[in-house]
C-alpha cells in the first residue's frame, strides 16, 4: 500500500527537493502546551533560530483535517488561538483527517508525519515518557514507542520530573533508542540541568550527531534517537522551586483524578501558574535553544548526505 504525502509548505517542498537542511516542529507545544500569546510567540521566535541557523522550519499540524508540513504565519496565528483543537498522537492522525479536525500534533504524531514527509530531524521541548505510578496506571507516552519504530532524531531538553525519569531512560533502552547527550553526561530535566541519571552517550559537536545519526541508519536499527540538550545554563531554574512546583502539581492532578492524554497537558499549565510564569520563560529558552542544535545539525546532515 502507498503511503500518504502531507502537504507541504512551497518553503519545505523546496528544501526536501534540493536535499536543504530541514528542522520539523511539533504543534501540541501551540495548542496544549503554552498559552496564549506566549504559544504563538515562541513558535515564531523558534522558526526564527531555525532559519538563522540556516535550516528551513516545518511545523507540523492537521489542520480542517489536512495533514501539514510547514504553515504559514497566519496559519500559525490561527492555531495558536483556535478552540477546541484535539492533542493527536500517531495514532488519532486517521481519525482527525476523517472529521475534518485540527489538531496539535505530539512528538509522535509529529515523528511519524515527518517521516513520511522525508524529515529526519525534529526540535521539541520535551518528549512524554513514562509517568510516575506508570506500574498501576500504565500511563507511559506513545512518544517511546515511536521512537521505537520511526527513524527521526528528536532534540529535546531530557524529560520533566512530572515523569518518571528512571523508568523513561529503561523504557528507551528497551525500545533501542540512544540517549545521547550534547556536551554533558547527565541526562537533563528541563528546567534543570542535571536529572540524577546519565545519558547513554555524549557527543560534543553537532556534526558528531549528524554522523552518529547517518550510522545508526546505516546499520538498519530502524529507530529513532533522543538528543538531550540541557537548558542554557543562565536559563535553568533551581531544582529546590522546581521539584516543589512539580510535586504540588501532580499531587494536585491525582487528587482530581486527572489523567491519560488530559495529565500533561495540565500538569504543565499548572506548574505555570504555581511558578508564576517562571517556568514558561524557561520552557521558551529550551525550545529554542534546541531549535538552534537541532538546525545545526540539519545543516550537518544535509552535508553528509549529498
Ligand atoms: N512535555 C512538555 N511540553 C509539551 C509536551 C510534553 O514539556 O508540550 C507535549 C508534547 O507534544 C508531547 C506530549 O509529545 O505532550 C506528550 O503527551 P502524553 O504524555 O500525553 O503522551
Amino acid at each position: 500500500m502507498s503511503l500518504l504525502k502531507p502537504k507541504l509548505s512551497q518553503e519545505v517542498a523546496d528544501a526536501l527537493a534540493n536535499g536543504g537542511a530541514i528542522v520539523a516542529l511539533e504543534s501540541t507545544i501551540i495548542t496544549h502546551g503554552m498559552p496564549y500569546p506566549a504559544n504563538l510567540e515562541t513558535a515564531l521566535s523558534v522558526e526564527a533560530v531555525v532559519r538563522e541557523n540556516g535550516a528551513v522550519p516545518a511545523t507540523i499540524a492537521v489542520i480542517d483535517g489536512e495533514l501539514r508540513v510547514g504553515l504559514e504565519r497566519d496559519e500559525l496565528e490561527n492555531l495558536a488561538q483556535a478552540k477546541g483543537v484535539v492533542k493527536a498522537s500517531g495514532r488519532d492522525l486517521a481519525v482527525a483527517m476523517v472529521r475534518g479536525q485540527t489538531a496539535g500534533t505530539t512528538v509522535s504524531a509529529t515523528m511519524l508525519l515527518a517521516d513520511l514527509a522525508g524529515i529526519e530531524i525534529f526540535a521539541t521541548g520535551g518528549v512524554g515518557g513514562v509517568h510516575r505510578g506508570a506500574e498501576q496506571t500504565f500511563d507511559i507516552s506513545a512518544d517511546l514507542t515511536e521512537l521505537g519504530r520511526t527513524r527521526t532524531a528528536v532534540v529535546c531538553a531530557g524529560v520533566k520530573s512530572i515523569l518518571d525519569i528512571a523508568k523513561t531512560l529503561e523504557y528507551l533502552e528497551t525500545q533501542r533508542v540512544p540517549v545521547i547527550a550534547y556536551g554533558t553526561e547527565d541526562f537533563p530535566a528541563f528546567f534543570t540541568r542535571q536529572s540524577g541519571y546519565k545519558a547513554d552517550h555524549r557527543l560534543d559537536m553537532p556534526e558528531e550527531i549528524a554522523r552518529a545519526m547517518h550510522l545508526h541508519h546505516q546499520l538498519g536499527t530502524g529507530t529513532g534517537l533522543l538528543i538531550a540538550n540541557p537548558i542554557p545554563e543562565e536559563a535553568a531554574l533551581t531544582p529546590d522551586f522546581i521539584d516543589g512546583t512539580i510535586a504540588d502539581a501532580v499531587r494536585e492532578a491525582e487528587e482530581r483524578g486527572i489523567g491519560r492524554k488530559e495529565l500533561t497537558p495540565f500538569l504543565l499549565a499548572r506548574i505555570n501558574e504555581l511558578s508564576k510564569g517562571e517556568s514558561l520563560k524557561a520552557n521558551i529558552e529550551l525550545v529554542r535553544n534546541n531549535a538552534r542544535l537541532a538546525a545545526k545539525m540539519a545543516v550537518a546532515y544535509a552535508a553528509l548526505k549529498k
